[in-house]
């Protein structure tokens, strides 16, 4: 530890999932810097490492939830359905690490619990909860939009005699087949639960609060024909991605909702319906369903329309119906409304019927009646996008902290640099773009590294986001999601999901494409808004 010879990097890299891997691979293997990626997890790839859980998969496509800069190994991958499981993403990533042999570099069982940043000596010094230190001119987060899970203290909640997990840390050896499992939580991952779950428990509980909007994955085998369709069309379908706004591979819509009769958005929102996710529901169909509140309404009532169809007892159909706009991040499932058709399913909508306790063997609600369980799943979500920040100490010039700088919400320039904080550089911070994430990703990381190489090659000593920079993209971010219905719901994308945090813009909605040509400029403009 301490100061010594070996404990000093160029760069020091936190967090080893899909951000952290490739900031390794680039920094290390194209710029030659001498890196050290921390990561807390026993294993790498974060989100895929740690969320293990029945029916865990992600829901943009295979297709594009995954890298893109090396085409070699996309001729060489290949996945059988058109959404790939938890296991599989987790050993694709795992793949990248050892292909790269990125692994040496990266100390796992390690979280980084302090940050802080020397002026004079122009060095991050970085603290391990095994009391290492370590420093580096550098310093790359990639903590991860959702790794800080949000445990909601219920009452009684620590009293459960069964086993109580949160999705997001779900361990091996819990398995749930024949079991009695109570759910709290239905966003995308309680979704994605119930309809593994429903499958194998003897009984499911679904405490509901709010419902959402599902919409089917489509989600099917892929057939060899398509795979070599992607290799022999690879680099137009991640032009496209990186020409369209939420990059998840299809051609989103220009027509606006109302502009069409409605027979035909009736054609148009089955088509999608058929064809399957979440993505092309919203951006697929038209061009306004979540700007304008009249086209967004039309998908809420066609969504509410299939609830009414799929779910034979009216009473469960009821509360399974979203009444607010269609204006969360858009979810999808294999079956999600059909598992409320089985026996075993139960739901008790929380909001009307809350939960008053939970006890050693269950849940009581309001109306009395108990809950008998051997598990009890939260899936409730995360402290978005700066939780793992917040959970850090992080300081920057004249020992600044984090927290403070981020009182009043979280804020950067392009979701990559805070003023003050020189020399440190994140990787999907706060108001980084709201899309499919690899390809953002990507994007970010690259462009980083040529920031780094620039920075490196003329000698300078540091790299700091102008203040005036950071209140302007803040601002835009703002406007960016004011000009959408989402501010209008809570979600964890403003930051209202977590009692008391500030419900603001956490991401820039100007689509992908134009947060790229942003970057763009940035450069063009002699890396405008930098102090170099
Ligand atoms: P992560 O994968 O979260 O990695 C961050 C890592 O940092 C973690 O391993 C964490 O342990 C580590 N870390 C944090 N703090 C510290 C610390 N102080 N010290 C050391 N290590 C630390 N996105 C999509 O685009 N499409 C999807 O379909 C999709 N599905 C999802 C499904 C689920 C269940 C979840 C939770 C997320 C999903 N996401 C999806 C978002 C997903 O998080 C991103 O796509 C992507 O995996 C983020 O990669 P990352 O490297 O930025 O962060
Ligand atoms: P979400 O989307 O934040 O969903 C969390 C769910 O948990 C949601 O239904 C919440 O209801 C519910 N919740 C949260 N706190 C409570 C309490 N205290 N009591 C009862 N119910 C509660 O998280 P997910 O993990 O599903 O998805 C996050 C992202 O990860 C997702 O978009 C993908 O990108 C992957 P509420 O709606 O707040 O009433």
């Amino acid at each position: 530890g301490g100061h010594s010879a070996e404990a000093r990097f160029d760069a020091i890299v936190i967090g080893a999932g899909f951000g952290g891997i490739y900031t390794v691979h680039k920094l290390r293997n194209e710029l030659g810097l001498r890196v050290r990626c921390f990561e807390k997890g026993d294993g790498v790839g974060g989100t895929w490492h740690w969320n293990r859980y029945p029916g865990a998969m992600s829901d943009t496509e295979s297709l594009v939830y995954r890298y893109s800069f090396d085409r070699e190994l996309a001729q060489e991958v290949a996945w059988n359905r058109r959404y790939i499981p938890q296991r599989d993403i987790l050993g694709y990533l795992q793949t990248v690490v050892d292909r790269y042999d990125l692994g040496k570099d990266i100390q796992l069982n390690t979280a980084v619990e302090a940050a802080v940043y020397n002026e004079e000596a122009n060095l991050w010094t970085v603290t391990t909860d095994g009391g290492e230190s370590f420093t580096a001119r550098y310093l790359l987060t990639a903590l991860g939009p959702l790794s800080a899970a949000n445990f909601p203290d219920i009452k009684g909640r620590d009293t459960f005699r069964g086993r109580l997990v949160h999705t997001g840390s779900w361990p091996d050896d819990l398995s749930i087949e024949g079991k009695r499992v109570g759910l709290i939580g239905t966003g995308s991952t309680g979704t994605q639960f119930v309809c593994a779950a429903s499958k194998v428990a003897e009984h499911l509980t679904v405490f509901q609060r709010t419902p959402q909007y599902n919409v089917p994955s489509g989600n099917a085998p892929v057939s060899p024909e398509y795979l070599a369709e992607y290799r022999a069309n690879y680099d137009e379908i991640w032009r496209q991605v990186r020409l369209s706004r939420v990059a998840c591979g299809f051609e989103e819509s220009d027509v606006p909702a109302m502009s069409v009769s409605e027979e035909e958005r009736r054609r148009v929102f089955q088509e999608n319906w058929d064809k399957g996710n979440g993505f092309r529901f919203m951006f697929g169909t038209f061009s306004d369903i979540a700007t304008d509140p009249a086209a967004n309404e039309a998908a809420a009532e066609f969504i509410r329309s299939k609830i009414k169809e799929i779910v034979r007892d009216p009473e469960t159909a009821r509360k399974l119906s979203p009444t607010d706009p269609y204006a969360k991040r858009p979810i999808c499932n294999e079956d999600y409304y059909e598992s409320f058709n089985r026996d075993n399913v139960t739901l008790v909508s929380i909001k009307e019927n809350p939960i008053r306790e939970i006890t050693p063997t269950g849940v009581i609600t309001e109306d009395g009646v108990e809950h008998p369980l051997d598990v009890l799943v939260f899936a409730t979500g995360f402290d978005a996008v700066d939780g793992s920040y917040k959970r850090m100490d992080i300081r920057g010039r004249g020992g600044v902290s984090m927290n403070e700088h981020w009182s009043d919400g979280p804020t950067s320039y392009l979701g990559l640099a805070v003023t003050g904080f020189p020399n440190m550089f994140m990787v999907l911070g706060p108001n980084s773009v709201f899309s499919n994430l690899p390809p953002a990703i990507e994007t970010q990381v690259e462009w980083l590294t040529e920031l780094i190489g620039a920075a490196e090659a003329t000698g300078r000593r540091s790299v700091e986001a102008v203040k005036a920079a950071e209140e302007t993209w803040t601002v835009t971010c703002q406007q960016s999601a004011d000009f959408t219905l989402f501010p209008k719901v809570d979600s964890w994308i403003f930051g209202a999901n977590i009692p008391g945090k500030k419900n603001r813009a956490m991401f820039y909605f100007g689509g992908l494409r134009s947060y790229r040509e942003k970057l763009d400029a940035v450069v063009t403009g002699g890396y405008e808004g930098f102090t170099m």
